[in-house]
Order: structure tokens, then sequence, then C-alpha cells
């Protein structure tokens, strides 16, 4: 029987399962009309249009969260923070993921790749977003079946338990297209509840999730220096406070900073990435559509209330 079909074959049962899936870790929580769920995305959305707020806000949050008081908050979020453990998923998707490996290379580089998703499980997903036809997908392993066992694969999670020290909280996960045409863009384009940017073009940038927090990424579609590949700065997950005040670094500051620890990561559809947010990294500029999934992890921090659906213009 070919995997295709054995994925198949398990839809059914699984969907009881998302929904128990559902129900872990706080993801229980009520659907997107919640006033919580609202202001929250209104606030984001006000905040996000407003530059020089949202970059004093995320200089605070820099100095707060990997400041110098992180090592103290990660041992103690590690020794006091009892996640319940995630529904592990024990289908062998990754046979030669070295959990040591990655693990090692994360604590010292802040990235680690050279795995590859199955090639159905990229079906699969690529299937879902056609079906759907957003650019944007909030949470999609709710919905799929191929996403939700990559989230809760056994050995993805070892990885993200063994990195942040404790069980890791599933956070979110998201399904992102990014275009080099904009008129193709516009086509895909959602039209409510669309957030302004974050960060400026390609910059180079470092993210906040938790003071911990790991990030697996994962190409669904063939990426090569043309079609937006991810790059990443080897070692800079861990910032000084000067560091922490560089929210967003041009191209021409990292090179002369960061020279070749510059690492543009290219790979075919089903490339995955394990990396903490932490490190600077960004999208590099695309002339070819990229289709990309992430799937986030963090130590203790409350994954974010659940957000309308993004819909077609
Ligand atoms: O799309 C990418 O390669 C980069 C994503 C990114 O910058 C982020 O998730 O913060």
């Amino acid at each position: 029987m070919g995997r295709i079909q054995h994925i198949q074959r398990h839809v059914e049962s699984h969907k009881d399962k998302l929904g128990q899936n559902a129900r872990e870790q706080g993801s229980d929580r009520p659907e997107p009309t919640s006033v919580l769920a609202r202001f929250y995305y209104a606030l984001r959305i006000h905040i996000h249009k407003k530059r020089w707020l949202l970059r004093y806000s995320q200089v605070v949050r820099g100095w707060w969260i990997l400041g110098p008081l992180r090592p103290y908050a990660i041992r103690y979020h590690q020794q006091h923070t009892h996640n319940q453990p995630l529904h592990i998923d024990r289908h062998e998707i990754f046979p030669k993921l070295d959990v040591n490996h990655v693990v090692d290379a994360l604590n010292q580089h802040g990235y680690a790749n050279g795995v590859q998703v199955p090639e159905e499980y990229v079906e699969q997903i690529v299937k879902y977003c056609a079906s759907t036809g957003l650019m944007k997908y909030w949470n999609p392993h709710k919905e799929c079946e191929a996403i939700d066992r990559l989230a809760r694969n056994a050995k993805v999670v070892e990885i993200a338990k063994r990195y942040l020290g404790a069980e890791p909280i599933l956070w979110l996960t998201q399904l992102r297209w990014s275009f080099g045409d904009s008129n193709e863009q516009r086509k895909v384009l959602p039209s409510l509840h669309q957030e302004p940017l974050q960060y400026d073009g390609d910059a180079f940038h470092y993210d906040t999730l938790d003071f911990k927090s790991l990030t697996i990424f994962v190409y669904l579609t063939d990426v090569d220096p043309d079609s937006g590949p991810h790059v990443v700065v080897e070692g800079t997950q861990k910032k000084s406070i000067g560091e922490i005040f560089r929210i967003i670094l041009g191209d021409a500051d990292a090179q002369r900073k960061f020279g070749n620890r510059i690492k543009m990561i290219l790979g075919r559809k089903g490339t995955v990435l394990f990396e903490e947010t932490s490190a600077y990294h960004k999208a590099a500029r695309c002339r070819t559509k990229r289709l990309m999934l992430s799937i986030d992890y963090v130590l203790q921090r409350p994954p974010p209330p659940e957000r309308p659906r993004l819909v077609r213009a």
C-alpha cells in the first residue's frame, strides 16, 4: 500500500485525534470571536501600523526576553513550568534524523539542517493549500493532517524537548506563500485581518518568541537563490545589549559584522531547517514564488488567541 493511501486511511481516525490535540496545551480556547482575541489582534494591527511604536515595543520585549535575565529565566522555567506533554505521532518520518546532532548544532550555531520531509507529506500539504487557496495560514495543523503529524513527530518533539530543556509548547504553525510577482500575490491576497509586515523588505531581524524557542521551517517548493531562500546568521542566537537594540540589520551591516557566518539555506521541496529565531535571519528577496511551513515550539509562553480565518479577497 502506498504511503499516501496509508495517510488517507488514517484521516478519519485522525480527525478525532485532532479534536483531542486541540484540547491539549490550552488550545481549547474559544474560537475567534472571543473579546480577548479581537482585542489582541486589533492591538497588534494598531502597533504594526505605527512603526515607531512597533520598534519601541520590540526593543523593550527584546531586552526582557534576550537581555541579561535570559539565562535565569530559562533555568527558572525549565525547573518550575510543567507543560502538558504533546500527543506524539510515532510514524517514522525522519529515519536519518540524528536528534543529538541537531540539538548540538542548535546550541552551538543556532540552526541545523540536512533532513527532508518525505514527498508524500509535501504533496498532502501542497494539496491542502491548493484546496483552500490562501496566501497565509494560521495554525494549519488543526486542519491538515500531514502538518499535524510533522508537528507531533516523536523525533521532532524530542529535539524540541531536549533543546528547550522542558516539555515543549506547540505555540503556532503557519503556512505562507512569498511572491516575487505582485500580480500573482494579488490573486491570493487575503483581504481580512491583514497586518502590515513586521520587518521591512528583506532585512535581517531577530524574533523574541520566548526565552528559548525552536522553529522548524519546511520548504514546500524547491528553493534556489531566486526563490526567496531563508538566510540565517550563524551563532547570533545569543545577543549582546548592542545587538538587542539592532532589531533590523541591513545586508551591508550584516556582511561587515558577520561575513561568512551568513548562511543561505537552499534545497528541494521537503527541506527542513531547525532554527532558534532569536538569531538574525531573513527571507531573501524572491523572483519566483515559495511556499513554506513553520512550526514554533516555546518554553513557557501561552499560544496566542485563535485568529479569524484569513479569506480570499
Ligand atoms: O520566510 C522566511 O524565510 C523568514 C521568516 C521570518 O523571518 C520569520 O518567521 O520571522
